[in-house]
């Protein structure tokens, strides 16, 4: 079988330690042999048909090689596709989206393309300096490193609307109830009610109002994200000049050249990077799509020190087994490959640290437990809804969550420690507990059934890896 005139499976070929791996998901109207050759060929040299201009020496060195099918259906499959390094421009990462995240999605004959994971060699990482702070830096300034207890923040609700100082006054009683950090929504910048530079000074004046009431360290992560990247730098500098800590990014909103640009100055001015993933569901979640775990990796190349990477408890997408995964790719060094979860190993490079998961998104003190079974103690636990929603107002909510995470750190599970902790009793009055036996046991039965999850992924295809992802 052949596309265009010539072939790209190359059953006996072993990658290379410099060669680009891609897993992807592919099915549609033609065998899967005939998928994969389409997908191989447009990513990496050919096209449609013949040319006269193909020589021996562009085939042989830049194109792509379909080494591995797992065959689904006749017209489905995993295809896994490794690229030669010379096909990269090894500068440029938009050159690798424009190839592998690129046309393939538009062939006629694909019914459904998931791009599932890519495992970057080592070689390319090279080019990139990964988190200037990341998860020991972000420790170390706010003086965690001793106990390794979880950070817990909140996020300001209503996500817009709220002027200046009553966002800066909400602010203020989260951090003085026992939250490490508040931040602005992925909505909220420089809207009219609630002008950017007026809410970072007030904020400024809180942040400074509650460290030196409860001697602790305090975070703002103040959202600069901008479609000009003049007005990006203005906000950074004007961070900087103030002596606070943090700036956020829509980091898949804002495209990569200008996170690379806006990452490269933060890093400069000494700035925590806060990355806030908005969007990255739209490629995620569909039948044509590129997974989360891909643009986690770039991010971390890239240098984010905390990312939103999901909660497995909360209100949005994944389940325990896929968020664990987003965890271990934030904070491994070597990464093993799982197929159940069309995810492939990775083994990053001294430089490119780990950084800090973010647990966000539906949570509140009764799952604060479930959420650290799940990602362990080196997570940001993040709560909007689930603070201001307290049944006493901001003040109350923010101390309910820190209960919750100091009875984690000292073993003590939530419904005990809120006996004495009324804020907390409170809070799991209205919205319950999840039993972390219930993450632990999810990760037992993977671990006992790790082959019956691979055969019904061979059986199902990507049915199957959706319906594990969710578990
Ligand atoms: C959470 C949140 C965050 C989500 C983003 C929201 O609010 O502020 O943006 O966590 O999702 O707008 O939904 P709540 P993810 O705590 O009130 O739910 O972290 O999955 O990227
Ligand atoms: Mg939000």
């Amino acid at each position: 079988m052949a596309y265009g005139g010539y072939s790209y499976l190359d059953k006996k070929y072993k990658p290379g330690k410099d060669d680009f791996v891609v897993l992807f998901w592919l099915e549609g109207h033609a065998k899967i042999e005939k998928l994969a050759e389409a997908v191989a060929s447009e990513s990496s040299v050919g096209t449609w048909t013949k040319i006269h201009t193909m020589n021996e020496k562009v085939f042989r060195e830049y194109r792509a090689r379909v080494y591995k099918i797992v065959k689904v259906t006749e017209n489905s499959g995993f295809v896994f596709v490794a690229y030669p390094w010379e096909h990269f421009d090894q500068k440029n990462v938009l050159q690798f989206y424009a190839g592998v995240l690129g046309n393939l999605f538009g062939l006629k004959e694909l019914e459904e393309c998931y791009v599932l994971d890519v495992k970057f060699p080592e070689k390319y990482q090279k080019q990139f300096s990964g988190p200037g702070a990341g998860l020991e830096g972000l420790r170390k300034y706010m003086g965690t490193k001793k106990t390794k207890r979880p950070h817990v923040g909140t996020i300001v609700k209503p996500k817009v609307g709220l002027t200046p100082k009553e966002f800066a006054d909400v602010a203020y009683k989260a951090w003085v109830g026992g939250l490490d950090l508040v931040k602005d929504d992925e909505n909220l910048i420089d809207q009219k009610f609630c002008p950017w530079k007026k809410r970072f000074d007030l904020m400024a004046k809180a942040l400074d109002k509650a460290e030196q009431e409860t001697g602790e360290r305090k975070l703002y992560s103040s959202n600069i994200t901008d479609s000009s990247i003049d007005r990006m730098l203005e906000r950074l500098d004007y961070i900087k000049d103030s002596g606070m800590k943090m700036v956020m990014l829509d980091v898949y909103i804002l495209g990569i050249p200008a996170l690379m640009k806006m990452v490269e100055e933060a890093k400069k001015a000494k700035l925590f990077i806060h990355a806030h993933r908005a969007g990255y569901a739209a490629h995620h979640r569909g039948n044509f799509g590129v997974n989360f775990a891909i643009y986690e990796r770039f991010w971390r190349m890239i240098g984010v020190d905390q990312l939103h990477i999901g909660t497995g408890v909360g209100k949005m997408e994944g389940g325990a087994l896929l968020i664990k995964r987003f965890h271990e790719l934030a904070e491994e060094y070597k990464i093993p490959e799982k197929f159940y979860l069309g995810s492939l190993g990775q083994t990053w490079i001294k430089k490119i640290k780990p950084f800090f998961s973010i647990a966000s998104g539906g949570m509140d003190p009764g799952k604060v437990d479930a959420a650290v079974a799940l990602h362990g103690q080196n997570v940001i636990i993040q709560a909007g809804g689930g603070v201001h929603g307290h049944p006493k107002g901001t003040l109350a909510g923010a101390k309910a969550m820190r209960q919750a995470v100091d009875a984690v750190v000292e073993g003590v599970p939530a419904p005990e420690y809120a006996r004495n902790h009324k804020e907390l009793e409170l809070a799991l009055r209205k919205w319950g507990y999840i039993d972390p036996n219930t993450i632990t046991t999810k990760f037992k039965f993977e671990r006992q059934n790790k082959r019956m999850l691979t055969n019904l992924v061979k059986k199902k295809g990507m049915a199957g890896i959706r319906a594990i992802w969710e578990i």
